[in-house]
């Protein structure tokens, strides 16, 4: 939750000061992604009912708004009072915005008490292209297309992995591998919390800098 506060606004410190009516309609009405903005402009004005006052209605260009940076349909959806006076208020109460932002966790499956992924090291024959994924990702493929194919720990240790620090998640726990800087550098296998992070914002370099800040917050 830190690390997702500290990458989207370096923890509060900036939140975007466009207008998020005027910058929605202009998205709205300019028609090349008309049908993602047009909701979003709609559940800005469901925010403006719901008693949000218009001076907190500003964000980035795009329309994601407060510390956590979630656009009005997701603020609608999964924002949550934190400090306990009733109102979700993810622009000044970090409280607010970090039970936002574990509500978003829970609502994308994250498992409590499992890592996102751990640092290993691949052995130097390892064979690649036996652990290519078989399916066709669902969203954002170029992504998940960098992904290998799911195995449990238990059979990733067998094939050889090392751990580069941390320690092992349990052998029952899957995961897939992601060697984001090519063969011979370091890599990840990363457990079905990480794409809880891609769907906050889906880009593996957001993920694994998230996941390593939030390690490095822990220590
Ligand atoms: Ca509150």
């Amino acid at each position: 939750m830190v690390a997702i506060y500290g990458h989207e606004t370096n923890y509060g410190s900036y939140t975007g000061d466009f207008d998020l009516i005027r910058s929605l309609a202009t998205l709205s009405w300019e028609g090349r992604r008309r049908t993602l903005f047009e909701p979003e402009l709609l559940a800005t004005l469901k925010m403006l009912d719901n008693g949000v006052p218009r001076s907190r209605l500003v964000g980035s260009w795009a329309g994601a708004t407060g510390y956590p940076q979630f656009l009005p349909s997701v603020y609608l959806r999964l924002a949550r009072d934190g400090d306990g006076d009733g109102k979700a208020d993810i622009w000044t109460s970090e409280a607010d915005a970090l039970a936002s932002i574990a509500n978003y966790f829970v609502q994308s499956g994250w498992r409590a008490g499992q890592p996102w992924g751990v640092a290993v090291n691949v052995p130097t024959s390892f064979n690649r292209a036996a652990i290519t994924a078989r399916t066709q990702p669902a969203r954002c493929p170029r992504v998940f297309n960098r992904h290998s194919r799911w195995l449990t720990i238990g059979e990733w240790r067998k094939l050889g992995m090392s751990l580069a620090r941390d320690s092992w998640p349990a052998d029952s726990v899957m995961a897939t591998l992601l060697e984001p800087d090519g063969p011979g550098k370091t890599a990840y296998l990363l457990t079905g919390n990480y794409r809880a992070i891609l769907d906050y914002n889906c880009s593996n370099f957001y993920a694994l800098s998230v996941g390593l800040l939030a390690d490095a917050v822990k220590q």
